[in-house]
């Protein structure tokens, strides 16, 4: 084994959690390294997220590295609800006194904090192997690895468990010091990514119909994102292009469908759907953060916006640690970010069971379904709900009482 690697914060997973909390934590003269067990490209190629809340725009600002936002980001004011072959539009920015919500990729996110990480010569260790987490529950915690067949050892202050769902730290925590919290969807996500003109350039479309769920979103004026409700025994391989494009037509209203300009796929996957949440997100000098402490189904397009505020949250804490030598940012960290988390997960959840069609939900179900949207677009009150979550609750909630 070489000698080992000395840092204050050790980074596990370089997606946009990893990568941003990196960003935020070297303006603040705060050394870490981040370790990643896949290649940049590898990274870059999983096509995710698309819509980012004001708070995540800001903190991209904060982080120095928001001109690609800012540039190539298209504002939105409102989203469109299609059921019943009749689309409504919900003026998101007026029910919100002004807020609205960004389309910019998670993958150029991603590529712009890696830009930036590198421009900055910043450690990011990629293809990493065999990652392992030792002693967070003590004053002096480790990372192993393996990096070219070299055995390797980090010496670090803490430890940011950024390494997402399948991830290797929330797998660390012993039995019985965390609980977890489950809800799985009967159905999936077939998305397809194209270069073609969005078909809405100026709202999110979230469909309903008898056929399922789908929605019309965009990365740029040039392309688009879409994704219709699939069964979760549902192969990528069964759906042809012509397949995904005549099935989205026939979940939208007539207009849009013979407005959609249709092209080839870019990219085509199936992505389940759950609701999962890790409590606490802290143990001993381990914080876990972004998808490797919560995952909501991405109905509410809150995922990448979640782990965005964790890296808010904790960052602003390491910084407390080391600015003003206070754990009182770290010792509330967890019971903080699970405040907004939760508050996601149910919107996240409701939206979800909205705007999807459930396998036992014929008959009464499918009837308060029905009335529940129709009371959505002709009830202001409760078109501000909806609104107010869309575009993102404030970092501190108790400035949604003011
Ligand atoms: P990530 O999973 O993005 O990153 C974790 C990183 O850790 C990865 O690069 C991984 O390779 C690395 N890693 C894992 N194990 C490791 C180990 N042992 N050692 C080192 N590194 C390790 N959100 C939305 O808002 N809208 C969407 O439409 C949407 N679609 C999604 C589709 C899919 C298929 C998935 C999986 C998620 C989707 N999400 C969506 C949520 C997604 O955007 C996440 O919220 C976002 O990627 C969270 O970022 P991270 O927390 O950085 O986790
Ligand atoms: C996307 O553009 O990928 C997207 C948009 C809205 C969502 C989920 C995903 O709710």
């Amino acid at each position: 084994m070489t000698s080992p690697i000395r840092t204050q914060v050790a980074i596990i997973g370089a997606g946009p959690s990893g990568l941003l909390l990196g960003q935020l934590l070297h303006k603040a003269g705060i050394d870490a390294v981040i370790v990643e067990r896949q290649s940049p490209d590898y990274v870059l190629s999983r096509i995710r997220a698309g819509i980012l809340e004001q708070v995540t725009v800001d903190l991209l600002h904060e982080a120095g590295v928001g001109q690609g936002v800012a540039a190539d980001g298209t504002v939105h004011h409102s989203i469109e609800l299609v059921f019943s072959g009749v689309r409504h539009a919900i003026d998101v920015h007026g029910l919100t006194g002004g807020k609205v919500v960004t389309a910019y990729g998670q993958t150029e996110v991603t590529r712009d904090l890696m830009a930036a990480r590198t421009a900055a010569g910043l450690p990011t260790v990629y293809e990493a192997s065999s990652v392992s987490i030792h002693d967070f529950d003590g004053q002096r915690p480790k990372v192993r690895f393996q990096k070219d067949g070299v055995e390797q050892e980090i010496e670090c202050d803490f430890i940011a468990g950024c390494d997402g769902f399948h991830g290797v730290c929330r797998a660390s925590v012993p039995e019985g010091s965390i609980k977890e919290y489950e809800k799985v969807y009967p159905f999936g996500w077939l998305g397809v990514l194209s270069d073609v003109p969005p078909v809405s350039p100026h709202a999110i479309v979230y469909g309903n119909s008898e056929r399922g769920f789908s929605l019309c979103s965009m990365r740029s004026m040039t392309r688009s994102r879409y994704y219709i409700q699939c069964s979760l025994e549902d192969k990528v391989d069964a759906w042809s292009d012509t397949r995904f494009w005549d099935e989205l037509r026939r979940r939208l209203d007539p207009e849009l469908a013979e407005r959609i300009v249709t092209g080839p796929s870019l990219e085509k996957s199936i992505a389940p759907l759950r609701s999962f949440v890790a409590e606490p997100m802290r143990h001993g000098r381990l914080f876990l953060c972004g998808d490797a402490a919560h995952i909501v189904p991405p109905t509410g397009a809150k995922g990448l916006n979640l782990a965005a505020t964790d890296v808010k949250y904790l960052s602003s804490a390491l910084i407390d640690y080391y600015k003003d030598h206070t754990e009182s940012g770290i010792d509330n960290y967890s019971t903080r970010a699970l405040s907004r988390i939760w508050r996601a997960e149910r919107f996240s959840w409701w939206l979800t069971s909205l705007m999807h069609r459930f396998p036992d939900s014929e008959g009464f179900g499918q009837k308060v379904q029905d009335a529940e949207l129709d009371y959505l677009v002709h009830s202001q009150a409760a078109s501000t709900t909806l609104a107010e979550n869309y575009v993102g609750l404030p970092l501190d909630f108790a400035e949604l009482r003011a």
